[in-house]
């Protein structure tokens, strides 16, 4: 993005070194700012990023096999994400069908241009999109979708001879779902002249919305107006709770960052976020794949890999101390487990990570090779099972078996199997607490393998 892509030369200057680790933090940490406050981000939230930061590379030691500065890059990494949105990658999918969209924000935002790339994208994820035009002031609004939507391939409504956006909305969205079959509707309205008329933009909103009720109604903003955007977006997620909202032109100003994370103090969803004029120039926001990018941590891909892996461990350990602590196993541990193992790839790296279990990694091909095969089969027989029985599995009888195979498309054999790991696991846990209690008592903490 524009005007924050100094950050990437940031990064790669600071872990090449070169001048103590403290006195390049705090140089990082001014450039940061600088680029920041360029960016039209707010002066409080720059400064408080700043000083979190700070707090935490002074606080925090890197694991074993981290170095310092890859340890704060990490640490910069997630408090941006934070900056621009902790809900983590919008969900495009939709609720229902057929849903409807309305587009709304003030004229010149980007809203006919979104309604077509909205089109584009749902086409390419299999649905049936169709456009609406509700702008009757402009003469030309009605052609300039009509091109889009014929180039693109998608059915579209409108009137020209109307003056009643309400009515058109209601027709086009009969004629699109019975005639053309859409289970997309796109609705493009008119919006607002200039900045500043947020009060009578959101009224007309209200009117339509009544009218048409729509599944979702998306803002669109221009991220020209830079952190001016956080008492739209505040008001607009005050007023309704179906909405989210879509920044455009992030290709076009240097404010981009200052819109972003204006509106993500506001709590509102940012949903998508447009980069080009081209229609294929939109994509679901996704705060943590925009922050690696802004860091240039795309092009670091082995770091990225490192922290990620070290997240998964460090859940890994959370889980396994939380499991010895108590001694006690559930199927949803297991659950969470086998999930986590699929995430992070081969089972050989994963009993490499986990300093208990790196003796397993050298457990035969073979033997792991089989366990990859079933775990697929064992997520699938747990997602089968009812909250009761995973809670308490030792109610699943023969019936029950049946019933969860058929459901998981596996055998009876296969679910008894999973359950059969599961009790082996539950006696082992028992067993090392019970040894792990006796070693304590003779002063031995880790009883490592
Ligand atoms: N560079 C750039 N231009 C955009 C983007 N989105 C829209 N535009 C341009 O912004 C102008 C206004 O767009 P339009 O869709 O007509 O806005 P509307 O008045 O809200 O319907 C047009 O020239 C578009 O090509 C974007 O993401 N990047
Ligand atoms: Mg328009």
């Amino acid at each position: 993005m524009k005007g924050l892509e100094v950050l990437k030369d940031l990064v790669t200057s600071f872990l090449k070194g070169g001048e103590s680790y403290e006195r390049s933090v705090e140089e990082f940490l001014r450039e940061l700012q600088k680029t920041l406050i360029r960016a039209d981000v707010n002066l409080k939230i720059v400064s408080e990023l700043t000083s979190r930061i700070r707090e935490e590379a002074f606080k925090s030691k890197p694991p074993p096999g981290v170095l310092r500065r890859e340890w704060f890059i990490k640490i910069v990494y997630e408090k941006l994400i934070e900056l621009f949105g902790s809900e983590g990658k919008a969900s495009i999918t939709l609720s229902k069908q057929p849903y409807i969209m309305m587009l709304v924000g003030i004229q010149g935002s980007g809203k006919t241009t979104t309604a077509g790339k909205l089109a584009l994208l749902y086409k390419k994820l299999g649905y049936r999109p169709g456009l609406i035009t509700t702008d009757t002031y402009r003469p030309a609004a009605y052609e300039q979708l009509m091109q889009i939507a014929n180039s693109i391939g998608v059915p579209f409504f409108g009137d020209k001879n109307s003056s009643d956006p309400v009515s058109i909305a209601v027709q086009g969205v009969g004629k699109l779902v019975n005639e053309f079959k859409c289970n997309v509707i796109i609705i493009d309205t008119a919006g607002r002249h200039g900045y500043g008329s947020e009060e009578k933009l959101l009224d007309e909103m209200r009117q339509l919305a009544e009218a048409i009720r729509p599944d979702e109604i998306l803002l669109v903003i221009d991220a020209y107006i830079g952190q001016k955007a956080y008492d739209l977006a505040k008001r607009f997620h005050e007023y309704t709770p179906i909405g989210s909202i879509i920044v455009t032109k992030l290709d076009g100003t240097a404010k981009g960052g200052g819109a972003l994370s204006a509106i993500a103090a506001t709590n509102a969803r940012i949903k998508f976020v447009c980069d080009g004029e081209r229609l294929e120039d939109i994509e679901a926001f996704d705060p943590k794949k925009f922050v690696s990018r802004l860091l240039g941590l795309g092009d670091l891909e082995s770091l990225l890999k490192k922290f990620e892996a070290l997240e998964e461990r460090e859940e890994i350990e959370r889980r396994l101390e939380r499991i010895m602590a108590s001694g006690k196993i559930s199927l949803r541990d297991i659950y969470l487990q086998l999930q986590s193992i699929k995430k992070l790839g081969p089972l050989k790296k994963v009993f490499e990570l986990i300093p208990g279990l790196s003796f397993m990694a050298s457990v035969s091909d073979d033997m792991i090779k089989s366990s990859e095969d079933k775990i697929d089969k064992w997520i699938s027989i747990i997602n089968s099972m009812t909250y009761e029985e995973l809670d308490d599995p030792s109610i699943i009888d023969r019936r029950r078996m049946r019933r969860i195979a058929l459901g998981s498309g596996t055998s009876v054999s296969d679910v008894e199997e999973l359950l059969r790991y599961y009790e082996q696991l539950r006696r082992l846990m028992k067993d090392l607490r019970r040894k792990k209690g006796l070693l304590s008592k003779f002063g031995v903490k880790d009883l490592g393998a």
